[in-house]
């Protein structure tokens, strides 16, 4: 037919941390259409917003050229005259303040190879450890939950895991909306053996908790609490494994002291259930009940996400789950697994993995540590001691300071915190501020940052550059280039490459012809860690439809089970015991005792609900791509408020109605849906909509260890507008 490709191009959607696989349809050089990898772990299978891509590479708001603000309006540039800018702004600060006066602001979605550049140019080339990005605000806590807990960030088993577990718990994640195409693969697996159970664990009646055997609404915040009654439970009905945790668990109060289990069972008194629905509004016997289909299934798997993950307790949530594999012994089998679901598709691959953080080297190596330091300087060529020693400053911390031009000098790439930070108001003033200076390379025209920068750069998108995705499950995938650069765009790596050349970053620092050499140097400097990389080679990537880490020869399979004999290549075959969780000392885990905490700011009389934010299916993030789309923007075209029916009798609103939202912070009108979705005293606003940003009323507040915000819990008043 005349409209079918002349060519399928392998690739990664550029949407969620499922990492679904895709074929990019080719046609006179152009992005037609997309349909699914059949062979990748999606079988083909794709949501709306990954099959509907070609709207968005070829969409009239593209940024096809360099621009920079003068007397506050973007004008054209040259290539030349912007970068010329950006090199002489960040001059300044360097010379002004230091390399603290400095910072990069990354994402979750940019490649691997860009993130581990940028990382490297700012921390070995530029002496700056403000390298930060998005992932603060989305995986933050789930990296403290499992380096705590196994000593090593990242999920220990894989998608597989799904086809095998009699027994899903889903708590937190909205699943169905947020991570479609792995919720189908669930649904599938309870379809076709009705015997596994499903918990959802949510103070939303979401989709997902549709196909639940037991949906748990209860109060927001409380979920702690319920996690350490499940415990009480486990054990008190003789669901434990002590095989397990009297040989592989250490157990730890917060204050870091080993102890024992019987001050386990004595801290868990303060959890019964009946102790737990006072505070939860869950009754006793519910509570009984999901703890027992946790702990009787031969297999279970949980799955969370920003539910967890953006609390101010997100990492003692986070061990929370864990805790309960680890006491059961529900861990290193087939379906049998705690599993973070990552909310961006390189969250994992470019930012966790590579060290994109201010605290972080590649491959799980510390800033803080000067072993870590040296190792790395040692494999980079550079001298001893080339890099600080301090962190630098983390996502809230860096705006912060960069809205009070303490950082002089941002560097912003495939982000849009214009839209996306909590409590939003305070750093887009700090962006209008004319004593500091915001380079940002993005695609899109009408994205808010654009606003607020000072000068812009005309990203390649998508298809229009190469280079890898790591998802949730440790999978890495090669996204081929398939088309070329709209206009003028260049991709960020050409970009940074640039920015490093002229600020005299040490040849050393980037001794880069193309990206597929930063993918080398990547798997050389992982080989020495556990992370271990060296079996990927380009021409294996080129073919292979993903490949799980660790991969430490060319030959080897990939990685689906994690800290199991056998199964993970850091552990020797002679090994004597079948678990090692060798990121602790002694190869034993973490059951930690984690107190149930209230919210940052709980409802009160002035604010008396709680509001909470999130992701609907058709929509990614600050709508910057699927809102160019007209089938997704026509499903989802405005935020809206959910209102509980009750909540709505009782204030007089009609579905459909405009609804005053306030905060603190600040207030906002939207309309209203009134459905059971949300229990009675909370309400959601989806936040993709960049004309009705609810990041203007959320709080800033964040988790004291993984710095990561509370977006999913503040107070909130509502009357009808
Ligand atoms: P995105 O819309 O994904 O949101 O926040 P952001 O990262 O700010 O922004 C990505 C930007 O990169 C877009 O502007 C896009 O057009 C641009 N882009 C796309 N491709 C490229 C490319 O190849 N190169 C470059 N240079 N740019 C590109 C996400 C953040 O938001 C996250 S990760 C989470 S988890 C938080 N979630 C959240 C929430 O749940 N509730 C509320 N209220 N706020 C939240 N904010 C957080
Ligand atoms: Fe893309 Fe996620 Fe949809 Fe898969 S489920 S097609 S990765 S947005």
């Amino acid at each position: 037919a005349a409209d079918e490709p002349d060519q399928w191009v392998k690739s990664v959607c550029r949407f969620c941390g499922t990492g679904c696989g895709v074929m990019v349809g080719i046609k006179n050089g152009k992005c037609v259409t997309v349909k699914g990898d059949p062979n990748n772990h999606n079988r083909g299978f794709l949501c709306l917003k990954g099959a509907l891509m070609p709207p968005i590479v070829y969409s009239k708001e593209r940024v096809t050229r360099p621009y920079i603000r003068r007397n506050g309006k973007l004008e054209p540039a040259s290539w030349d005259e912007a970068m010329g800018l950006v090199e002489k702004k960040f001059k300044e600060a360097l010379a002004e303040g230091g390399p603290t006066a400095i910072g990069y602001y990354g994402s979750g979605q940019a490649l691997t190879e860009e993130t581990y550049l940028a990382s490297k140019i700012f921390k070995a080339g530029l002496g700056s450890n403000n390298v930060e990005g998005n992932p603060r605000l989305c995986m933050a806590s789930a990296v403290g939950g499992y380096v705590t807990t196994f000593g090593k960030d990242e999920p220990c088993g894989s998608y597989s895991d799904i086809d095998a577990a009699t027994c899903i718990m889903i708590i937190g994640s909205n699943m169905s909306e947020c991570h479609p195409v792995l919720f189908k693969r669930v649904a599938s697996r309870k379809q076709a053996d009705p015997n596994v159970k499903i918990i959802v664990i949510d103070p939303r009646r979401t989709n997902t908790a549709r196909i639940a055997d037991e949906h748990v609404s209860f109060k927001p915040g409380t979920d702690l609490a319920i996690l350490n009654s499940m415990a009480w439970v486990i054990i008190n009905e003789e669901l434990d494994s002590p095989r397990f945790h009297g040989k592989y668990v250490n157990f730890m109060t917060n204050d870091k002291k080993k102890v024992d289990f019987d001050a386990y069972m004595k801290f868990l008194e303060d959890y019964t259930p009946e102790k737990v629905e006072k505070i939860s509004g869950v009754s006793a016997a519910q509570i009984r009940k999901i703890a027992k289909m946790f702990g009787e299934a031969s297999a279970t798997t949980s799955f969370w996400c920003m539910g967890l993950n953006q609390r101010i307790r997100g990492v003692w949530a986070n061990n929370l789950v864990s805790n309960l594999h680890l006491l059961t012994g529900h861990i290193g089998k087939p379906g049998a697994t705690p599993f973070s679901l990552t909310g961006q598709p390189n969250a994992c691959g470019g930012v966790r993995d590579t060290g994109g953080l201010c605290h972080l080297l590649p491959a799980g190596r510390l800033i803080k540590k000067e072993a870590h330091r040296n190792a790395l300087e040692k494999q980079w060529g550079i001298p001893k001691g080339t890099i600080n020693p301090k962190p630098g400053l983390h996502t809230i911390a860096l705006w912060n300071a960069f809205s009070e031009a303490k950082v002089k000098a941002m560097f912003v790439l495939c982000t849009n915190p214009a839209h996306s930070l909590p409590n939003v108001n305070i750093y887009t003033e700090g962006m209008k501020r004319k004593d500091n200076f915001m380079v940002l390379s993005e695609p899109f025209m009408d994205a808010e940052s654009v606003k607020y920068c000072d000068v812009l750069l005309p990203a390649a998108f998508w298809c229009e550059k190469r280079g890898t995705y790591g998802c949730s499950e440790r999978r890495y995938s090669l996204l081929k280039k398939s088309t070329e650069p709209l206009g003028e765009c260049k991709p960020d790596f050409e970009i940074l490459m640039d920015f490093a050349k002229r600020m005299g970053v040490d040849s050393r620092v980037i001794p880069y012809e193309n990206i597929d050499d930063v993918w080398n140097e990547w798997r050389m400097v992982s080989a020495a860690t556990p992370y271990n990389f060296s079996g990927m080679t380009r021409e294996r990537m080129e073919k292979a439809s993903g490949i799980l880490w660790p991969c430490p020869t060319e030959d080897h399979p990939g990685t689906k089970i994690r800290y199991v004999r056998g199964e993970d290549p850091n552990i020797p075959k002679d090994y004597p015991k079948k678990y090692n969780f060798y990121g602790k000392p002694d190869g034993r885990a973490v059951i930690w005792f984690r107190p149930y905490k209230g919210a940052a700011e709980e409802p009160n009389e002035e604010y008396p609900m709680v509001l909470t934010t999130g992701r609907v299916i058709d929509h990614w993030h600050t709508g910057t791509m699927t809102m160019k789309v007209p089938e997704l923007r026509r499903s989802f075209p405005a935020a809206y408020v959910e209102v509980n029916i009750e909540d709505a009798k009782a204030k007089g609103i009609q579905n459909g109605d405009n609804v005053l939202l306030e905060t603190k912070r600040d207030k906002m009108v939207f309309r209203a849906k009134v459905s059971d979705v949300c229990r009675p005293g909370l309400i959601f606003v989806p936040w993709y909509d960049a004309n009705l940003m609810i990041n203007k009323l959320t709080l800033n507040a964040i988790d004291k260890g993984s710095k990561q915000p509370e977006f999913k819990i503040c107070a909130v008043r509502i009357s009808k507008a």
